[in-house]
């Protein structure tokens, strides 16, 4: 099967306007195969989708979160609508520190996610154990899988399995995010492999067509290694993305 090289940028509560300038075009005029989706701060949304338009580049722009609301009274919220409006087309969900600090359970990325696809846009869908699920408890695939699982039946639920082609899953495990400690290529692997097993429950060609990227302090002394694996579709970087010196040799790994 073949699927397409998937790097996503996610630059979390980093960077300010005059940084953001400076890094954006260099990342839309950057020459790739691989698809490339950079996630700014929602604050930055428009003026980075404006320098991808400007650019005419193929590079997308993703939200971070959404609301998961329609647009009503959510103080301090983004609703799906807000995103597409700008002309975006992604946006990530159930990333870690939102699962963590801001207390998403399985439940609210299932809701969210059903509610970005019902929308139109597309999903970064981010899985991962912690370092206590996967070393003391031994239940790292039936962490990740219950993950994804609950976003799968609440597809179900909502009649939309068929959008499971609007997914691009980033498995990251917590215990690897900005810490600087990676899981070894065969780690890594392993899980996709895991992740991709459970994807044939659903069908043999979403488990074929779904890329899987790996995320937890990706850079470019890892990357290469990790773009061999059979199961590994690209990459959800967030510290290295920050700067075009790291980020795009990152890109450059794709196969
Ligand atoms: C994992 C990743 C990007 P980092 O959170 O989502 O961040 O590469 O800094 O570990």
């Amino acid at each position: 099967p073949t699927r397409t090289f998937f790097i996503g940028g996610n630059f979390k509560s980093n960077l300010n306007k005059d940084s953001l300038k400076e890094l954006v075009p260099v990342i839309a005029k950057h020459q790739t195969a691989a698809d490339v989706v950079i996630a700014p701060p929602a604050l930055y949304l428009l003026e980075a989708q404006s320098i991808v338009e400007a650019n005419n580049s193929k590079v997308k722009v993703a939200a971070q979160n959404i609301s998961g609301k329609s647009l009503g009274a959510y103080t301090g919220e983004i609703a799906a609508e807000h995103v597409l409006d700008a002309g975006i087309e992604w946006t990530l969900l159930g990333h870690s520190e939102r699962r963590s600090i801001y207390c998403e359970s399985d439940e609210v990325v299932a809701a969210k996610t059903v509610d970005a696809l019902q929308k139109g846009l597309s999903v970064i869908l981010c899985c991962g154990e912690t370092e206590h699920q996967r070393f003391v408890e031994n239940r790292t695939k039936e962490v990740v899988t219950g993950q994804l699982g609950a976003v799968h039946k609440a597809l179900e639920a909502a009649n939309l399995v068929d959008k499971w082609s609007k997914i691009v899953i980033a498995y990251e495990p917590v215990w690897a995010i900005g810490t600087g400690k990676t899981a070894s290529t065969q780690q890594a692997q392993d899980t996709h492999l895991e992740i991709r097993n459970w994807l044939t429950t659903i069908s043999q060609s979403v488990a074929d067509a779904t890329r899987i990227l790996y995320g937890g302090s990706v850079s470019a002394a890892n990357s290469d290694e990790l773009a061999k694996q059979a199961d590994i579709d690209g990459f959800l970087v967030g510290g290295a993305s920050l700067s075009a010196q790291k980020f795009l040799p990152i890109i450059d790994s794709a196969k």
